[in-house]
């Protein structure tokens, strides 16, 4: 399983378009239902290992987008975003939030009007609104408990109460859960909640043809505004990129040349969802399939082999491992064992980010 990123944002903020520049997909703009897609995550040393190693096949790692479909607007205010809704938003692990910067008098913005900061506002508020709801709810289920529970009980179950009551009070203030300086042991034990305003969240501002050549100018402004704790902001012009995504590599990179654009809008999307989700890359060779995997930088190597297969996990013996660069001066894995630069590493080995792994395992 990769990763898995939600788009959301106001009524047509760009989602679908957005969606489909992503996905390279033609999902139909005018459906409501949610769409699901996959990305191929652009890896340069995935390709260099490839013509270095000759393999059969190429794998790269993949995230998965779902564009919920909805509007957020008003989904919160009283209950919190709910049911199905909820249940997709939860299980992602980032969510892009697209925010309407072109202007179309054809097609109508649902406040009447451009303001992408008030826009953005919004869309904090109702995932705020969703995070309030759930602790709310919980407060009540602990004051019940509470009074049933043994001594030896009620003191675990007021720390949580006392902890979910200072993430509210912080809410209440704005701070969204992203923001608030929770340990790595609090934000664990939060975890299973799932809360919307704790997900690493990207913002694009979806801005129109004619605003390409202020592009970089609104986003590094915007950034001074949105420089926060895992959340970053970048301006893409959703429908050049959803036509760019439908036109084969070639057509798009000269386009791109043309009118100055460094890099792709999909590149950038997905690398900067790569860095708020702290993921690093590693490789496997094994079977003459050159294969990319994503893991968060702090994972361990039977973790690392646990994305892999579960039995890898259970079984894991040991991981042989070498860089990236070193792989790449001796040209072979056969030349780099001669040289002895490839080293034997244990289950608690953290994966750094251009490892080229090996695992031995047993069934
Ligand atoms: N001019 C211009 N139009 C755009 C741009 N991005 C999207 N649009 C248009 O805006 C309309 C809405 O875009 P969608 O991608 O369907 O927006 P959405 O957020 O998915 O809309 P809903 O799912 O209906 O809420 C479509 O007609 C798009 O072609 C853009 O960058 N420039
Ligand atoms: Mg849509």
């Amino acid at each position: 399983m990769g990763v898995s990123i939600g788009i959301i944002g106001l009524a047509k903020s760009g989602k679908t378009t957005i969606f489909n520049a992503l996905t390279r997909g033609k999902a139909d703009m005018e459906s409501p239902a949610a769409h699901l897609g996959m990305a191929k995550v652009p890896e340069p040393r995935l390709k260099m290992l490839a013509s270095m190693l000759q393999p059969k096949k190429v794998v790269p790692a993949e995230a998965n987008y779902t564009d919920i479909g909805a509007s957020i607007k008003g989904l919160g205010k009283e209950t919190g975003i709910s049911g199905q809704l909820l249940n997709q938003l939860s299980s992602v692990d980032a969510l892009i939030n697209v925010v309407r910067a072109f202007s179309d008098e054809s097609i109508p913005h649902i406040e009447d009007s451009l303001d992408v900061e008030r826009d953005i506002a919004t869309i904090d508020l109702e995932l705020a609104f969703s995070d309030l709801a759930i602790i709310e709810r919980r407060l009540e289920k602990i004051e019940i408990s509470l009074k049933g529970a043994k001594p030896t009980e009620s003191q675990g179950i007021l720390r949580e109460q006392e902890r979910l009551m200072k993430i509210k009070a912080d809410l209440e203030k704005d701070v969204p859960i992203r923001e608030q300086r929770l340990t790595t042991d609090q934000a664990r034990s939060i975890a299973s909640y799932q809360f919307l305003t704790a997900k690493p969240m990207l913002i694009v501002v979806n801005i129109g043809e004619e605003q390409l050549p202020q592009a970089a100018s609104l986003e590094t402004e915007l950034n001074l505004h949105y420089s926060r704790p895992k959340c970053r902001i970048i301006t893409l012009c959703g429908k050049l990129e959803m036509e760019l995504a439908q036109l084969n590599n070639e057509g798009a990179e000269a386009f791109r040349t043309e009118f100055g654009m460094v890099e792709s809008g999909f590149d950038r999307t997905i690398k900067l969802s790569y860095e708020l989700l702290g993921l690093i890359s590693f490789f496997t060779t094994a079977s003459e399939e050159v294969k990319a995997w994503s893991i968060h930088q702090d994972a361990s190597a039977v973790k690392a082999a646990g994305k892999i297969h579960s039995d890898m996990e259970r079984g894991f013996i040991r991981a042989e491992v070498i860089s990236y660069p070193d792989l790449v001066k001796c040209g072979s894995l056969s030349e780099a064992r001669k040289k002895g630069l490839l080293r034997l590493e244990g289950k608690n080995y953290i994966v750094q980010d251009g490892d080229v792994i090996t695992f031995l395992f047993n069934v």
